[in-house]
């Protein structure tokens, strides 16, 4: 077993039984024009992690971990996109709409694409989810078990919504897991130290949390 140097206590794992689950690094999210800066948000924070998504991506790819990406997009009918979520909050543009990189998280537009920095290599598993969570109406948990998959890295945006959901989803179904600090980040710094404290509070209630360094060190182990 390798051991990560984590809170709140060291995480053990063995890197063949480990997924590395990149969560929604889109256009849409990380570029500016797309959703994230249409609901208001000052996207930069987000740009600014792509280097170290990228060096944590290429140490999990030497160290033989499953890579998983996520992309959180919808059909270009909408007809897996509840108006609740559409019309939430009056943004100055809806899912669906036509902006600067294509329709708004429409699979298949530019911006629903994953920055060109962190392509999914031939063979990786890349997933569409119309939820936050990446287990809501997709088949991450079949492809997961079919790779006996017991173990969990987590990186992507943003860390207290479509992060944290599928972390909690995945703490649901028993899977061990572990979110990278510098490999996630929010639109709100205060809502990622808060998701990070709240994570491995009360004994890793959700799971662990350490830097990229720390998992590319135990992965070299
Ligand atoms: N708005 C926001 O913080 N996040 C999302 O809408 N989706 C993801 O987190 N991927």
């Amino acid at each position: 077993m390798a051991k990560i140097v984590a809170k709140p206590f060291d995480y053990a794992f063995a890197k063949e039984k480990t997924a590395l689950v990149v969560i929604d690094m889109q256009r849409d999210f990380v570029e500016p024009g797309g959703f994230g800066a249409s609901l208001g948000n000052d996207v930069s924070l987000l740009t600014a992690i792509v280097p170290t998504v990228k060096r944590l991506l290429d140490g999990c790819r030497a160290g033989g971990v499953l890579v998983v990406h996520t992309r959180e997009c919808h059909k270009p009918d909408l007809s897996d996109c509840p108006p609740a979520k559409r019309n939430r909050g009056n943004p100055s543009l809806r899912i669906g709409d036509p902006g600067p990189m294509g329709r708004i998280l429409i699979a298949g537009e530019p911006g629903a694409g994953i920055v060109p920095d962190l392509a999914p290599l031939p063979g990786e598993v890349v997933l569409d989810k119309p939820g936050k969570g990446a287990f809501y109406a997709t088949p991450l948990q079949e492809i997961l078990a079919k790779h006996g998959i017991t173990h969990l890295l987590f990186a992507g945006v943003t860390t207290e919504v479509c992060v944290q959901t599928t972390m909690r989803e995945a703490n649901d179904r028993g899977y061990e897991c572990l979110l990278v600090e510098d490999a996630t980040e929010s639109y709100f710094p205060a809502f990622k130290a808060a998701a990070l404290d709240m994570i491995r509070a009360q004994g890793a209630i959700v799971g662990w949390t350490a830097p990229t360094a720390s998992v590319i060190a135990a992965l070299e182990t």
